[in-house]
């Protein structure tokens, strides 16, 4: 009879001490592939005896190994942030309890030595037998487990069976915002264990300011066999072990100098491999330092999600994103919320990231009861703790990219927390420790926040932070460094207020830097019955209990395609900051690197339309900065682009890839947009005024037509389809309800117009309107007035408030219904993606186009209000070719969208497959002014200079059919 499975145990069972991960010339057999699966609802119905050779497994299917079982056709995902799925019944998990059996023959050809099994990834908890001898139990699913199988195994063929969980005790200790996905999700791997092999190793590989690269190396070997340490590149052998050696010769490792030394480490009868980086991590001037020198984060969260397979993110992938943040700028990666799959580490070791090692380990849902029963207080759960604190630091301690070690997330705080750091300093002294839960820095090394204000931020740059009441605490946090373990909520539309965090960083010395919330969104993709794939979220697998898309805020999609948030983040972070001064004689370069100079870079220049070049610059140091002189071509042309590019190849990315720019000047003036004094008189016949090549409804004052094309507008707008961060409480105003939330209770969504003047006297045709929602008296009065030189139009549009408007607007769009599918979308102004006053800082002016309107277009999951272009000056759109013509739109920069959906469409939809495709008709949104998107989706809300508190707005513009397409 199978052995009862105890989900009530805090710790796994049976397994070996914790040890480092290396390579090593053992014998390697990887046990990934299909293996025979059944799922049961619950343990007490899984089947009987599975561990037997005898057991009949023909009528199971098969899974493949590593997997999530719920995206391999196997129950479904779900998913909660912060709430627990299961009753909070402490350490009892539901009798429903999903239980994955699996069964794999295999064959095992050594006869000689031992062998380890390893699984470096069971979700939830796993109960393992070999050959029909129970090994023992797995607990923490982003942990190894590694089991001594020198006795079960024997030569020829064998049979490993594993029992899984979905739900454990330990399931308390795994709340992280994530779907849940259990399985055996990362590899498994049998090694053998030659007699006289290398069994540990432990790198202390550190960087000495004045005699350079400093190397002990402690190996644990097996049967008392003696460990020879050598580093081949060097011509270097015989290092004894447990011994400190100068190392001449090595360069310091850093996330910009990813140097790696390689060391071997054998036996007779084994060699391990190890890549080790020279570097020291310091606390000094409350400032983390490495090798001595302060460092800056340009960072983000990441977790391990895939759109097809879960959290069984296959390597190439892995390595793929990490090239991708290296191209943008990311200098840093806080593994949220735990340790990732190992090879993550040697890719961040090779191609340069600090890291923040982060423990498996996440209480959340216990906040939802005030924190009662929270097992990071309670003695019961201690060797919980403890143990996954030790698995994590065991694994990865050899790694030059970790610089910090994170006993977990979001799990307040307590004794077992203390005691973790505590273990911690004690295994590894090296790497100081991070917790953002430990909010008065009792136990911790660091000052880590999330999603404070910028002006938080600012003080505590400035070392005038809110004081604790605790005298010793406050002194003890007040020399510490501070960092935002997360910020800038990438959901949505945004983030807004990146580069007011920026200044801070960039000012002070204490504050130095942060993680992005986060890297990649966990989408899942799925399909409509007609076969149209979309991300799904939270209550999309019919979830009882969920979070809907708060699982979808990452600066890529889940495939990994960069939102526009992403090249704002490159923009802001940018290592190297470019001023061109007012005259244009003169560019500054300040580097901003913190340990490579500038040599790596070459400057170029180009004129719009004109000159360009190479800009020669001497290399200039860490920290410093130089300003070089300009030719005089710089000043003659209207726009003037200066671009920092890759001089040579770099491992992510080739040579000429951008990192920095900076521009001056604007574009050419667009075409006057006044009347002229060869200006037309409007005429009015029956229910149609025309007015140069403008048609108008004498009844409601639209435009109808322009020439040969048709139009519908403008109606004036003040609302937007809400983004993710319109609708969240700011964190700096929670007493408010959600921006979202005022414009529908102060009905900006459902204006409505009255027409209060036409009036064609002269030469103006000037229509008065008056807009405001139903039921109550604030309105905006709307003046255009419209005249023509006979060829285009010119509309001035006045826009003024009336009444007590009870929240700010989103918008002041004047709208227009395009009866038509706009094609060849072409504008001067920011580009190529979308802008908010608060976002975009990536955009640059230029000439821009797209194929259609559907192009302008972001598909975030939720459908929201997006792709604004800003600071305009010339506008195309290319109307049906029955026209021959294209809509010209031009002025003095404004803001537009053109969009296929109307913002009630886009408010409505729930996925991207609700909009409807291929429809003649686009939105066309002339703004005058916008509201900001700030980040209250989690964090602060829209800063002051942004909002757009209701006031009187004005614009110009000229609108032409003109000639072609
Ligand atoms: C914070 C969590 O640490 C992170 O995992 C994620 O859930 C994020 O929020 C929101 O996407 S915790 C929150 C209370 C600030």
């Amino acid at each position: 009879m199978t052995e009862p499975f105890d989900l009530t145990a805090i710790v796994g069972t049976g397994g070996i001490a914790p040890r480092a991960r290396f390579a090593t010339d053992a014998t390697l057999l990887s046990l990934n592939g299909d293996w025979s699966f059944a799922l049961s609802p619950s343990l007490a119905e899984a089947p009987d005896g599975i561990e037997s050779p005898d057991f009949d497994d023909s009528g199971w299917g098969t899974i493949p190994v590593p997997s999530s079982w719920p995206v391999q056709g196997h129950g479904s995902p779900a998913y909660t942030n912060v709430v627990f799925p299961f009753p909070i019944d402490v350490p009892f998990v539901p009798d429903e309890n999903p239980t994955g059996d699996f069964r794999r023959r295999f064959t095992w050809s050594e006869s000689d030595g031992g062998a380890l099994l390893r699984f470096d990834g069971v979700d939830a908890a796993g109960q393992v037998w070999l050959n029909g001898t129970l090994l023992g139990t797995t607990r923490g699913s982003r942990l190894p487990t590694e089991f001594d199988v020198s006795d079960a195994l024997r030569p020829g063929e064998n049979l490993l069976v594993v029992r899984v969980t979905q739900w454990a005790a330990t399931s308390y200790l795994e709340d992280q915002d994530m779907w849940w996905l259990p399985g055996i999700f990362r590899d498994v791997t049998l090694q053998a264990t030659p007699a006289g092999g290398v069994h540990d190793v432990a790198v202390h590989a550190d960087w000495d300011v004045d005699r350079g690269a400093v190397l002990r190396i402690d190996a644990a070997t097996r049967d008392g066999a003696q460990a020879q340490i050598a580093i081949p590149a060097l011509g270097l052998a015989a290092l004894a072990p447990g011994e400190e050696h100068v190392i001449a010769g090595a360069a310091p490792w850093t996330a910009e100098t990813p140097a790696l030394t390689e060391v071997v480490v054998s036996t007779a009868t084994e060699t391990a491999t190890l890549r080790v980086g020279f570097r020291t991590v310091t606390i000094e001037d409350a400032q983390i330092k490495v090798n001595g020198t302060r460092i800056r984060l340009r960072g983000v969260n990441r977790h391990e999600s895939h759109p097809d397979l879960g959290r069984a993110v296959p390597l190439t992938v892995a390595r793929a994103e990490m090239l991708q943040m290296k191209q943008y700028n990311v200098n840093a990666i806080r593994t949220s919320h735990y340790p990732p799959h190992p090879g993550v580490l040697d890719l961040a070791d090779e191609l340069g990231f600090w890291l923040v090692d982060e423990s498996d380990l996440e209480t959340h849902g216990f906040e939802l009861i005030g924190w009662r029963d929270n097992p990071s207080d309670d003695p019961a759960w201690r060797d919980a703790y403890l143990d996954r604190i030790t698995r994590t630091v065991q694994r990865d301690r050899n790694h030059a990219s970790v610089i910090l070690w994170s006993l977990g997330n979001e799990s307040g705080t307590g004794g077992n927390l203390a005691a973790a750091a505590a273990l911690s300093h004690s295994l590894d002294p090296s790497r100081p420790v991070h917790y953002e839960g430990d909010y008065d820095c009792e136990y911790v090394d660091v000052w880590s926040q999330m999603y404070p204000t910028q002006s938080h931020v600012d003080a505590v740059g400035r070392r005038a932070e809110q004081p604790l009441a605790d005298a010793a605490l406050q002194a003890r946090r007040h020399a510490m460094p501070h960092l935002l373990c997360e910020y800038a909520h990438a959901m949505g539309t945004g983030p807004g207020g990146l580069s007011e965090y920026e200044a801070s960083f960039d000012t002070y010395d204490r504050t130095q830097g942060g993680f992005v919330w986060e890297w990649v969104e966990h989408g899942i993709r799925q399909r409509t019955a007609d076969g149209r794939a979309y991300f799904a979220y939270g209550g999309d697998f019919g979830e009882p209990l969920h979070d809907g898309n708060f699982v979808a805020d990452g600066l890529v999609d889940a495939d990994r395609v960069p939102r526009p948030g992403l090249a704002d983040y490159k923009k802001v972070v940018e290592p190297v900051k470019l001023t061109i001064a007012d005259d244009r004689a003169s560019l500054t370069i300040r580097n901003r690197y913190d340990f490579v100079d500038t040599a790596h870079l070459a400057l170029t220049w180009s004129v719009q339309g004109g000159a360009g070049g190479d800009l020669p610059v001497p290399a200039i140091a860490p920290g410093d900065s130089a300003t070089v002189p300009l030719s005089s071509e710089a000043a003659a042309g209207a726009l003037f682009t200066v671009r920092a590019v890759l001089a040579q190849d770099a491992p992510w990315a080739p040579a000429g890839h951008e990192i920095a720019w900076a521009q001056a000047g604007s574009l050419p003036a667009a075409p006057a947009a006044g009347p002229g004094s060869d200006s037309v008189a409007p005429e009015t016949a029956g229910d149609v005024i025309t007015l140069g090549p403008g048609v108008f409804d004498a009844n409601t004052g639209h435009l109808t037509a322009l020439g040969a094309i048709e139009v519908d507008g403008p109606v004036v707008t003040l609302w937007r389809a809400p983004t993710d961060n319109d609708r969240g409480v700011a964190q700096d105003r929670l007493d408010l309800p959600s921006d979202a939330e005022l414009w529908r209770r102060g009905g900006l969504h459902r204006l409505r117009t009255r027409v209060a003047s036409i009036d064609a006297t002269g030469d103006v045709l000037r229509v008065t309107t008056h807009v405001g929602p139903a039921g109550t008296d604030h309105r905006v009065q709307v003046v255009l007035e419209w005249t023509s030189d006979g060829t285009a139009l010119s509309c001035s549009a006045t826009v003024t408030p009336h009444g007590d408007w009870p929240s700010d607007w989103a918008r002041v769009g004047l709208e227009f219904a395009l009866p038509w599918a706009a094609d060849g979308v072409e504008w001067d102004g920011l580009g190529p993606d979308q802008h908010y006053p608060d976002t975009g800082q990536a955009a640059r002016l230029g000439t821009f186009r797209v194929d259609s309107a559907r192009d302008l277009h972001t598909d975030y999951v939720l459908p929201q209000e997006n792709g604004s272009r800003a600071q305009v000056t010339r506008l195309r759109l290319g109307a049906p070719s029955s026209s021959g013509a294209a809509l010209q739109v031009s002025g003095e920069g404004f803001s537009f969208t053109g969009s296929p959906w109307t913002s009630a469409e886009l408010d409505a939809a729930l996925h991207t497959v609700d909009l409807p495709e291929g429809r003649a008709f686009t939105r066309l949104t002339i703004d005058l002014a916008e509201h900001g998107i700030g980040t209250a989706s989690c964090g602060p809300g829209v800063l002051d200079p942004y909002r757009l508190t209701p006031r009187t707005v004005t614009g110009v513009l000229r609108l032409q059919a003109s000639a072609s397409r």
